[in-house]
């Protein structure tokens, strides 16, 4: 079944069905993009980082589509130091992007995504005032993965660009697997220990760089997706509106959680758009084991 049929079929609100189906229509030519512009563009984003040329124009890509269907009120991405208001828009939807994530991995041909919260109003709200969570998975497939409370789906697109289901209500299964971000010299104690817990039981390591890719990764197999606080970094490395609530709302929605080790990542309520936050995703029991340590030190 393809994607339309299928927001259908589930009774999709029609704007956030149309909102979904633009993000869809985006894929490939995002993709064009992957031959012609790789490597460092000269600029930086709000956070210091060097912004692929690809970052550029995934973004311009985007802002682009999602101005001029003005099915969006409020635009805030990763690449952009402020939120944009859509002039004219047609609804209130406010959304959060990760145009590329992972995007220095692509002149290594690894697994890159775009990432999309899908809020009722304006972004600066806690994730659990989602309505939706989408990411586009460019890896050996393109495919989508979405919910709008109703459970996960994933799809695939096919070599005329158009998505087809793949699974439908996708749940995160038990699994030993573990996604480390952080350097181990630079863990926290609590974290430290949480780790070595994890070894102890004879979790396997997976880490690609690409946070979409390895929570993804995660998704299917089971297990934890980390970037921790780390020593002088409090609030860690990811962002808490581009990287954390989306894959924290999609996580959620599948029978998983998402902390910041000391509680719901998604009943924080941002203060800007560059908040960055400590994330801890996956399978209900590893939050639990991650939130007891936290709590039992004392930190
Ligand atoms: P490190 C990619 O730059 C990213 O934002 C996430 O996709 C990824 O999980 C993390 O950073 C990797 O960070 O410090 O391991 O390079």
């Amino acid at each position: 079944m393809e994607l339309n049929d299928f927001l259908k079929e589930k009774g999709t609100d029609e704007k956030l069905a149309q909102l979904i189906m633009l993000f869809s229509e985006q894929a490939g030519v995002i993709k064009e993009g992957f031959l012609s512009a790789r490597g460092a563009a000269d600029t930086k984003n709000v956070y210091g980082e060097t912004q692929m040329a690809l970052d550029k124009w995934a973004d311009e890509v985007l802002i682009d589509a999602l101005r001029e269907s003005r099915l969006v009120r409020w635009i805030a991405t990763e690449e952009q130091p402020d939120i944009i208001e859509v002039e004219g828009a047609i609804n209130q939807f406010g959304v959060t992007i990760d145009p590329l994530d992972g995007s220095s991995l692509i002149d290594v041909n690894l697994a890159v995504g775009t990432i999309v919260g899908l809020y009722p109003g304006h972004v600066l709200e806690p994730g659990n005032t989602m309505v939706g969570a989408l990411y586009i998975l460019y890896g050996p497939l393109t495919t989508l993965t979405y919910t709008t409370g109703t459970g996960v789906h994933e799809f695939v697109m096919g070599n005329d660009g158009r998505f087809t289901l793949m699974q439908e209500n996708l749940t995160i299964p038990e699994g030993k697997i573990y996604a480390p971000g952080a350097l181990r010299k630079d863990y926290l104690p609590y974290h430290k220990q949480f780790i070595e817990q994890l070894e102890s039981e004879g979790y396997k390591l997976r880490f690609s760089g690409s946070f979409v890719a390895d929570v993804h990764l995660i998704l299917h197999k089971g297990g934890l997706f980390t970037y921790p606080a780390f020593a002088g970094k409090d609030s860690g490395k990811l962002r808490l509106l581009f990287e954390g609530t989306p894959m924290g709302k999609m996580v959620s929605e599948a029978g998983g959680a998402i902390s910041t080790g000391r509680g719901n990542l998604l009943d924080v309520k941002p203060t800007a758009v560059s908040d960055r936050t400590p994330i801890y995703v996956g399978g209900k029991r590893e939050i639990a084991l991650i939130e007891s340590i936290v709590k039992g030190s004392g930190t």
